[in-house]
């Protein structure tokens, strides 16, 4: 209830938000009173299984508070006229679709998985799936110690709604909410988004898996007042880090059989030490998630500076994409039948592709302005093409020793995953993508 007040009036701080988002949150605010007043009495125990949203209800902090309330695929809502909000609608159309709730979808069905496997295991995991989309700055980085200036929160990165919301860049922004409510082990899945390359594993819109564990007070007593090196150091760190890594290899296992699997040093501000972990997918390295031993700042900023613990996030289509053999990441948010009618719940079935249509390919080359973005260009042909745009290599760069002018040339593959395309339409695309380049500064060559 905290949050969506603090959401509402830092939003409405946005003379130009419109008048009907504006009641749509005091409704919210309102509905929120209700359902926390209607739940008081519910033992959190005694709520079965898809209730996530409704245990975390009960918490004053919870932005979860409301969704059975919110319509997160309402795009509206994350179309704020503020000046700096940079949602494109395409990105704003995939929010709220819930594909990690579906039990058909790939997404679903992997996610179900997971939560298998750590349903084998001795905690207790409580479950959530419902969180707002939309969490404030504070949520997604500052809880995190995740510094104004670090590059992942640049518009370049990141999707804002207004300057202090925007939608989550990773799962990690519940982590704070959840900790500070209480849960001592947890897995938080969702839709998360980012301004990112475009090829067949990076996608704007993706899902992650979060799951955090603190360990028995008692077991960390002599070590618990150690910061910084000293604890990174101590035997206490060493033991949880080992316990992150046995639980999700095992975790791999459980997913693939036996893989290949890599860990490597990682850097991430909420813990430390951090590791990523790459598994052998068609011959090559592919990252699936990030993880590490939660900082102790992140922990007292959660009013559990006495306690110590691990967190990690991994990737679900990554996972998915090896898993089920799909081989292109926009596949996951296709409408088509030849898709979903090949996955069934609890089931890991080797896709099928229905056809490989032909790729067309265009190169566009132009002169950039000083302050050229190429993420700002990935979004553009993707709002131009939509997932017609398969992929986008940089082929050539060139620098002018006179003039000193830069300018990059990019190939970009254009391939359906449903049908045939043909020569005009895409010649048409590609018009449409170097008229608009002008609006980024770009001179096409
Ligand atoms: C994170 O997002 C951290 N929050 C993970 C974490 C959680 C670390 C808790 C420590 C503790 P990273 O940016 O590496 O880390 O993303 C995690 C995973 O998401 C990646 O390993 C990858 O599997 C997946 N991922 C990242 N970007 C994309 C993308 N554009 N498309 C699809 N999957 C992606
Ligand atoms: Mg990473």
């Amino acid at each position: 209830m905290g949050c969506l007040i603090l959401l509402l009036a830092q939003c409405t701080n946005d003379v130009k938000l419109r008048q009907h988002q504006t009641m749509k949150f005091l409704t919210l605010c309102v509905s929120a009173v209700l359902l926390d007043a209607a739940l008081a009495w519910a033992p959190l125990s005694s709520l079965p299984s898809r209730t996530a949203k409704r245990t975390a209800a009960t918490s004053p902090l919870a932005m979860a508070s409301v969704a059975e309330e919110v319509d997160y695929a309402n795009a509206e809502r994350y179309l704020s006229e503020h000046p700096n909000n940079n949602v494109p609608p395409h990105i704003a159309a995939l929010v709220g679709r819930g594909l990690h709730t579906k039990p058909d979808h790939p997404i679903g069905i992997i996610r179900a998985k997971i939560q298998e496997y750590f349903a084998s295991l001795p905690d207790d995991y409580k479950i959530f799936d419902a969180e707002d989309p939309i969490v404030t700055t504070k949520q997604c980085f500052d809880d995190l110690r995740i510094d104004p200036d670090h590059p992942g929160r640049s518009p370049s990165d990141t999707y804002y709604i207004c300057d202090e919301t925007l939608l989550r860049t990773h799962t990690s922004a519940h982590q704070s909410m959840h900790l500070r409510d209480g849960y001592e082990a947890f897995l938080c899945a969702g839709d998360v988004y980012r301004r990112d390359e475009i090829d067949s594993s990076h996608y704007p819109a993706f899902h992650q898996l979060e799951g955090v564990k603190l360990f028995d007070q008692e077991e960390m007593d002599s070590a618990s007042h150690l910061k910084g090196e000293e604890w990174v150091k101590s035997p206490e760190c060493q033991a949880i880090a080992d316990d992150l890594k046995n639980v999700l290899e095992g975790l791999m296992d459980h997913l693939f059989g036996e893989t290949e699997k890599k860990w490597s040093e990682d850097y991430f501000p909420f813990t430390e030490p951090s590791l990523e972990l790459e598994i052998k997918y068609q011959g090559e390295w592919l990252e699936v998630l990030g993880c590490g031993v939660i900082h102790e700042e992140v922990l007292s900023m959660a009013d559990r500076a006495e306690r110590r613990g691990w967190a990690f996030g991994l990737g679900l289509e990554r996972l998915a994409m090896i898993l089920f053999e799909i081989p292109d990441i926009r596949l996951f948010w296709t409408d088509d039948e030849r898709f979903h009618s090949q996955f069934k719940e609890g089931q890991i079935i080797k896709f099928e592709p229905y056809s490989k249509y032909p790729p067309v390919f265009k190169d566009i080359a132009f002169w950039l302005p000083d302050d050229f973005v190429e993420n700002d260009f990935f979004e553009m042909a993707r709002g131009v093409a939509g997932d017609l745009v398969e992929k986008i290599d940089l082929i050539d760069e060139f620098t002018n020793p006179k003039t000193n002018r830069s300018s990059k040339c990019y190939r970009i593959t254009y391939r359906s995953m449903d049908r045939s395309l043909t020569n005009d339409e895409i010649d048409e695309l590609q018009d449409n993508l170097r008229d608009q380049s002008a609006d980024l500064g770009l001179e096409v060559r």
